[in-house]
């Protein structure tokens, strides 16, 4: 194999660098370090000015990762687990932030990423099998390689509420929150969205504003997290037994590694049912989800709703106004169709504060923004600030606004006009040589997103060497299989309680998207099977060839 790592010069084959990732968080750091242990020349642009990606850009109050924080990182290098320590059982985003920057510095990165760089067109030449990726300051770069790292959940959503403009007050977005300190103490503060991230804001800043008042749509199933510190017994522990959580949780549907106490119901009284349940809801986080088979519970509806019971009526024991807490009671989705939020802080006894209100924007909706706040179907409330906690443009929005134009011209907006077509999540036939990492219909959002992500950037840089070993200079998704795959994903979805809810698993969350279960729903440990298997075939279902200058030479 080549080294090509080389000074500020080109490439001997016509490219400027052999790869080109975009975006600086979890996965395009681990995928610029493999690729360069790889002797390959790689470029990273980012557009914030720092590493971290997600945990760069959602710096909200109570910003934290519902994963557990030991599992929360990289497993790929074990002195990274040797030396970094996590202070809490679930790690606040400052945490996570911090933690990336460490490894960006450990492991030499920042010399290969140039920050406060927006990507904004990537084009394919079909004669030389190269991408040339174009940047808003106008640098073009041609590259043979060229790797999305852009996350799934990174361009925010925003309603487009009439009267935004003339609001006098401040607001903000969760997603794109500002770097110096908001001061809430004297501000009517409203917001707007109670999924995971509404949840963790209005925990937070509840009885620290003077008032707070929530506006929700869609009530949500939010599990107590049970977070705590992390004692040095127990990291011992952790540590002592790091090969073992790493390898059960590889091995396992959600990237997770616990075990869940049954299969099914099959067999057991609603007692032991719900004695099972009591025990997790002790446990707490993802731990309650595995107390049966996480895929059990999301294909068997009568399991489902009686798990989805017993949260009901636990939220109802935390709220003191009957009325309030049947308005905070989820009754229009499955447990789990919508990704399933975490309640850090006493996030339902919020509701029993007097300077907290909740506004049901199902029965009563927002109509506009005035200059003073907000007004909805029955009543104006003044604001002095309104959070948007509205979620995100999720699994395509972040790909879609790269602008990449693949083979004959084709772009993937209208390669994907009709939702994302991909093979693996990796590959998408008419666009060669471009990997996506935690690409649509790879398991990604459904699953511990570092374990999705090593899986994926591993493959990737097999596949690359395998290309570099064997004299190929271009790699493509072909139709067939693509066409299966994308059926398989659809099948397996169709077949779970997914369907029923109207989550941004199936973009439903933006006006106008198409509507289509995005995440592979089989399992990390099934897909990691596949995706071995197609490796060892040679990259089945792939085209493998040579640039046409190339051939032409020959
Ligand atoms: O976004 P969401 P999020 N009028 O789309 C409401 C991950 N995450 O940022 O449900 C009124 O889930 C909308 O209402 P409805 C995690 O994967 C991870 O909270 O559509 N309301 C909903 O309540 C999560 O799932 C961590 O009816 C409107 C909310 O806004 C994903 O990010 C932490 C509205 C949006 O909820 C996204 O979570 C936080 C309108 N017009 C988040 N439009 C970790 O632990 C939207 N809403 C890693």
């Amino acid at each position: 194999m080549s080294n090509r790592e080389t000074d500020a010069g080109g490439q001997g084959d016509g490219v400027d660098v052999d790869a080109v990732v975009i975006g600086a968080g979890f996965s395009g750091l681990y995928m610029l370090h493999r690729l360069r242990e790889q002797g390959l020349d790689v470029r990273v642009y980012e557009k914030g000015d720092e590493v971290g990606g997600t945990w760069y850009w959602n710096r909200y109050p109570g910003a934290r990762c519902d994963s557990e924080s030991h599992i929360y990182c990289y497993s790929f290098d074990e002195a990274l687990h040797e030396e970094w320590e996590w202070s809490e059982r679930y790690p606040e985003q400052p945490e996570i932030l911090e933690y990336l920057q460490w490894v960006a510095d450990r492991l030499d990165l920042r010399r290969s990423i140039a920050f406060e760089t927006e990507v904004t067109g990537a084009t394919y030449d079909e004669e030389t099998a190269s991408w040339t990726v174009e940047t808003a300051d106008g640098e073009r770069v041609r590259t043979r390689y060229f790797i999305t790292a852009v996350g799934c959940l990174s361009k925010p959503y925003r309603p487009d509420f009439e009267g935004l403009d003339d609001y006098e007050g401040e607001w903000y977005h969760t997603a794109r929150w500002p770097h110096e300190e908001v001061d809430f103490s004297d501000e009517h503060v409203g917001v707007i969205g109670t999924g995971s991230t509404g949840i963790q804001f209005i925990s937070e800043v509840g009885g620290r504003a003077k008032h707070l008042t929530v506006f929700q749509r869609t009530p949500n199933y939010a599990v107590p997290a049970r977070n705590r510190p992390l004692d040095a017994d127990e990291y011992e522990d952790i540590r002592a037994n790091y090969d073992d959580i790493w390898e059960r949780a590889r091995d396992s549907r959600l990237g997770m590694p616990f075990d869940h106490d049954h299969q099914t119901d099959f067999g057991l009284s609603d007692a032991e049912i719900r004695e099972t349940l009591e025990e997790r809801w002790q446990q707490g986080g993802f731990r309650f989800l595995h107390a049966f088979e996480p895929g059990t519970v999301l294909s068997d509806p009568e399991l489902n709703e009686f798990i989805a019971e017993f949260i009901r009526e636990k939220i109802r024991e935390q709220v003191d106004d009957p009325e309030t807490a049947e308005k905070l009671v989820p009754t229009d989705h499955p447990y789990a169709a919508k990704r399933p939020p975490m309640d850090y802080d006493g996030y339902y006894e919020t509701f029993n504060r007097d300077d907290v209100s909740l506004v049901d924007v199902n029965e009563s909706p927002i109509e506009r923004f005035t200059p003073d706040g907000i007004r909805t179907a029955d009543a104006d409330y003044d604001l002095d600030m309104v959070v948007f906690a509205t979620g995100f443009d999720a699994m395509t929005g972040a790909l879609l606004a790269l602008d990449i134009e693949g083979r004959g011209g084709q772009t993937l907006e209208e390669k994907w006009e009709a939702g994302p077509h991909t093979y693996l999540g990796l590959g998408t036939n008419g666009f060669p040589n471009l990997f996506t990492i935690t690409g649509p219909q790879s398991p990604s959002v459904l699953t511990n997103m570092p374990m999705a992500i090593e899986q994926h950037v591993e493959w990737i840089a097999d596949c690359i060497e395998f290309m570099e070993t064997e004299g190929y200079d271009r790699i493509e998704a072909t139709e067939d299989a693509e066409a299966q795959w994308v059926q398989n994903t659809n099948m397996l979805a169709e077949n779970m309680l997914f369907s029923e809810a109207k989550s941004w698993y199936r973009g439903a969350n933006v006006p106008g998207k198409t509507q289509v279960f995005t995440p592979f729903p089989g399992g990390l440990d099934n897909y990691r099977e596949i995706c071995d298997r197609i490796a060892r075939d040679e990259y089945d279902g792939f085209d493998l060839g040579r640039a046409t200058a190339a051939t032409t030479a020959d």
